[in-house]
């Protein structure tokens, strides 16, 4: 297991220097910023990038996120440029040793919440995605901005998308995807990158929105899509788990004896009763998930490769960037170094 750690360049109040500190951390999970979804990445910015980190002591050789664009998604005609401009950046970040490229093919909206700052019993604020929050909620209306969310659309932009994904639907969308790796797996085989596709967060439609990287059947029909290696996952503890129809303790046992869990990002969630969720400490009992048995199956596997805390909370009075905080996240890497320094003098591998 190699711990690792997300960092949002220079202009994260999270120092890389900070992270440095953090017992047992491997590496930075980052990207380049400023070009925008679709374009290629130049090889000064990508060497720029490499020397900042490996300056500080850290690997530069995970990448979250190299964004697919929304033409890519569509199975528009003006995809074959993009998907060129990402087979370009496939090559170039594995001629700078990157390792693992983490993306995902989540129409419009990224991970989705309808509260960033919801205060919980101990004081601390959290990320949560209330159903009731949720229904009120209108894209196209609403003044609302979340992280995850583009706030380069125009309203009329938007609804044109959404109208265009409505008509597309399920099927097509998949169609999409296999295109997709198609034309980018053996880019990434030949130059030495595993592709990790992040699962939908949450998993499942939202505001009309076909979603489809969302459960076991699905990122079963995933991986058959293209057959190789290189075609794997992100496993995202909180996302796929923050609903009980997902059993991630029997996925992530499946997917790793595939050999196609590249990625973990390990967070916790607790349930709600009206099956929605909040973000909690990554400690298992304050969520719904149990990590020990979660860093178990990882362990058995002799899994050798990245995992990043994930979201934390809000605590000692931190503010920043909600989710990616310095001290709950490495509260959360505490943790789970100290969940894997026992199962490594205790359990037998394989
Ligand atoms: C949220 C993240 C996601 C993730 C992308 C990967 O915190 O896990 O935004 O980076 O979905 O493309």
């Amino acid at each position: 297991m190699k711990l690792s750690f997300r960092w949002y360049g220079e202009p994260d109040p999270v120092k890389l220097e900070y992270i440095r500190q953090i017992p047992n951390m491997h590496s930075i999970v980052t990207a380049i910023y400023d070009v925008p979804p679709g374009g290629v990445w130049s090889r000064q910015a990508i060497a720029q990038l490499k020397q900042r980190v490996e300056q500080a002591g850290l690997a530069f050789e995970v990448i979250e996120s190299v964004p697919v664009h929304e033409d890519i998604k569509l199975g528009l005609p003006s995809r074959e440029e993009y998907i060129a401009n990402y087979q370009e950046n496939i090559r170039r970040l594995g001629e700078a040793g990157v390792k693992c490229i983490c993306y995902n093919f989540m129409p419009v909206f990224d991970w989705t919440r309808t509260q960033l700052d919801y205060p919980l019993a101990d004081g601390s604020t959290a990320l949560v995605y209330h159903k009731e929050q949720l229904e009120k909620m209108d894209p196209l209306t609403g003044e609302l901005s979340l992280p995850g969310w583009d706030s380069s659309y125009q309203k009329q932009e938007l609804q044109a998308l959404i109208g265009q994904y409505e008509q597309l639907g399920e099927e097509q969308l998949w169609e999409n995807l296999a295109y997709f790796l198609r034309a980018v797996i053996p880019v990434a085989e030949q130059s030495g990158v595993m592709m990790a596709i992040h699962p939908d967060d949450p998993p499942w439609g939202i505001f009309g929105l076909p979603r489809i990287i969302t459960g076991e059947q699905n990122l079963d029909r995933f991986l058959g899509l293209v057959d190789s290696p290189n075609n794997g996952l992100t496993f995202c503890t909180g996302s796929l788990g923050c609903t009980p129809q997902n059993d991630i303790y029997h996925m992530l046992d499946k997917y790793c004896a595939m050999g196609r869990v590249h990625f973990v990002h390990a967070r916790n969630v607790k349930w709600t009763a009206d099956g929605g969720f909040e973000e909690s400490a990554h400690f298992s009992q304050c969520g719904s998930l149990d990590m020990v048995r979660i860093l178990g199956i990882l362990h058995r596997h002799g899994f050798a490769g990245y995992l990043r805390p994930d979201h934390g909370r809000m605590i000692w009075g931190e503010t920043g960037r909600p989710g990616y905080g310095l001290y709950d996240r490495a509260l959360g890497a505490s943790y789970l170094n100290g969940i894997w320094e026992t199962l490594e003098k205790t359990q037998k591998k394989g």
